[in-house]
């Protein structure tokens, strides 16, 4: 496995629900490494190319404007597969199809308001990793019980 890095962040509806504290407990204890997290509430500019992709699709001027409606939590996690891992903890974008035990699965059941965003591949990851973040805010660091997390 490589060690990767992902872009993750706690939507708008997260934080208003009060969420933050139980959706960065599962990244915690799965035992991957925090690098980059900030509070902020996006710009339009910043929304509009996170969610460039979907410029085309209907919901689109919908989800900006919710994913620019209040405070976003965004963070940056690393480890082994970390990126594919991150995808599985979050669960399917609809939440009522997310299994219990993901994320979405345990704490949604709207599409429009699920949660949680997760890069959905490396090239993605790098892109949206360097657009949330400068990378003096993510830190280098060695956990003190990093090798009884990883592979040696
Ligand atoms: P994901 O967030 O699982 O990567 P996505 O990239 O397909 O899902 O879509 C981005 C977000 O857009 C998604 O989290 C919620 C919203 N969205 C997607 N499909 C939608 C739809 N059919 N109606 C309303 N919102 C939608
Ligand atoms: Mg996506």
């Amino acid at each position: 496995m490589t060690v990767e890095r992902t872009f993750v962040a706690i939507k708008p509806d997260g934080v208003q629900r009060g969420l933050i504290g139980e959706i960065l407990i599962r990244f915690e204890h799965k035992g991957f490494k925090l690098i980059g997290l900030k509070q902020l509430v996006p710009t339009r500019e910043l929304a509009e190319k996170h969610y460039g992709v979907h410029r085309e699709r209907p919901f689109f001027s919908g989800l900006v404007d919710f994913i620019t409606s209040g405070p976003v939590v965004a963070m940056v996690w690393e480890g082994d597969g970390v990126i594919s891992s991150a995808r599985k903890l979050i669960g399917a974008t609809k939440p009522l199809e997310a299994e219990p035990g993901t994320i979405r699965g345990d704490l949604a059941i709207n599409i429009g308001r699920n949660v949680i965003h997760g890069s959905d591949g490396p090239d993605t990851a790098a892109f949206e990793i360097s657009l949330w973040f400068n990378s003096e805010e993510l830190s280098e660091w060695t956990p003190s019980d990093q090798s009884w997390r990883v592979e040696s």
